[in-house]
């Protein structure tokens, strides 16, 4: 059993090592060159993988890679490849539009010419790492109830235009060289490992450096309480930050959330099929920003967060405070967004057997515990 990610070094990237690793897989992995370190997610299991450099817009790195990794394979074995590389960052695309087209669309062309220029095509199996971002706006506009492998795709930024040449360049290579190459798309699944600027993120970080805070003021406060006089000679404001509101954009987006973890386990199962086969993975448990905001507090034991004004005034204030912790800042709206999302499993649920096993409650608890 022998496995190729590329894109090993990002959130996805480092569970799904961890998930082949205990299956029994030799794992290669496909990482770029820094000037700083990129390897932190993977540090704990690094020399258990095979890791080269390369880059999947370089189909010349890509060729080495996935020749290295079949060499040797007997006749009833075969490579799997995971190319989970990306530009992932939608937001960001709007100012790296060829940039991203370079990487999330092109860059799996790159590895379909491999496999074919290697004349791998019965030795490889594809996962690509597809996303609900193809979808748009179609949920509203076509007042569907949720989106699954058949939904109208309607993609807004260039992120998601770049995964839908990619998504088609699959199918196109799946139909046209009878290659096993497929598209999962996934609807966001986030965990304790997800890039510090996505908004799940972003805001069980605000929530931990808040109750660090918090904590820290009332240790001063009842230092002080017990010992009035040491009033005079301490100096408060350098025992803790002076925190300032987190800074949101759209707070009215709606966004299914899953765990990372389970959504790794769905990838593999997707690559053990006899058939190749798209599939949609999603909880189909959808929260807008706003509400994400409020558990993530509340999983902190902050809770009944309420929210005042509109538009860029909306303000997020914890009871019995006049200080906002949160603000809605217009530098994070997008040109463009996607305002709403909620998907529809049931392919992969019936077919993969495929089931989530965290709940979003759980997942933040995890992601608030263990920043
Ligand atoms: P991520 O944390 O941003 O990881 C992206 C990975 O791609 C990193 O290892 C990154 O390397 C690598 N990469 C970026 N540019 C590359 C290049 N030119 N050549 C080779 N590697 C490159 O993303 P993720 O959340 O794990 O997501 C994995 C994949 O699923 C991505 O393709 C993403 O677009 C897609 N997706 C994600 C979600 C989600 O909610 N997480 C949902 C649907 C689809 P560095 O570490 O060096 O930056
Ligand atoms: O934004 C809103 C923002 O950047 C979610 C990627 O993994 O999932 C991810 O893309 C929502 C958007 O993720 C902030 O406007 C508000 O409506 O966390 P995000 P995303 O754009 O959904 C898909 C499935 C992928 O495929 C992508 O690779 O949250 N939002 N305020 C904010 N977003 C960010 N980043 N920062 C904010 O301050």
């Amino acid at each position: 059993m022998r496995a190729l990610i590329i894109g090993i070094t990002g959130q996805d990237g480092s569970y799904l090592s961890e998930l082949l690793l205990e299956k029994g897989y030799t794992v290669y992995g496909l990482i770029r060159r820094s000037s700083s370190i990129n390897t932190g997610r993977i540090d704990h299991i690094f020399s258990s993988l095979h890791l080269r450099y390369g880059d999947v817009s370089d189909l010349a790195s890509i060729i080495a890679v996935v020749k290295e990794a079949t060499t040797d394979l007997n006749d009833d074995e075969y490579l799997e490849i995971y190319n989970l590389a990306a530009q992932s960052h939608v937001a960001i695309s709007f100012q790296l539009e060829k940039y991203t087209a370079d990487v999330d669309a092109t860059g799996v062309l790159n590895v379909l010419q491999s496999i074919r220029l290697l004349n791998l095509e019965k030795k490889v199996k594809l996962y690509q790492a597809s996303t609900s971002e193809l979808y748009g706006n179609t949920l509203n506009t076509h007042s569907l109830k949720s989106l699954n492998e058949d939904s109208p795709m309607n993609p807004v930024s260039p992120y998601a235009i770049a995964k839908l040449y990619a998504y088609h360049m699959v199918k196109c290579y799946r139909h046209a060289y009878n290659l096993f190459c497929v598209n999962g798309i996934l609807f966001n699944h986030t965990s304790p490992r997800r890039g510090h600027n996505f908004v799940c993120k972003k805001i069980c970080d605000y929530v931990c450096r808040f109750k660090e805070n918090y904590e820290n003021e009332q240790t001063m406060k009842n230092f002080h309480k017990n010992y009035p006089s040491a009033g005079n000679l301490i100096d408060l404001s350098t025992y803790y930050d002076i925190l300032p509101p987190l800074q949101l954009g759209n707070l009215n987006a709606t966004r299914d959330f899953g765990h990372a973890k389970d959504y790794v386990r769905g990838m593999w199962l997707i690559l053990q099929q006899e058939t190749p086969r798209d599939y949609v993975l999603s909880t189909s448990y959808r929260v807008t920003i706003r509400k994400f905001v409020e558990m993530a507090f509340n999983a902190a034991g902050f809770e009944g967060i309420c929210w005042e004004g509109s538009g860029v005034d909306e303000k997020g204030y914890l009871p019995n405070s006049s200080l906002p912790v949160v603000e809605v800042n217009e530098k994070y709206f997008r040109p463009y967004d996607l305002t709403d999302l909620l998907g529809d499993s049931t392919r992969a649920r019936t077919e993969l057997n495929w089931v989530e096993e965290y709940k979003l409650e759980d997942i933040i608890k995890e992601m608030v515990k263990n920043n």
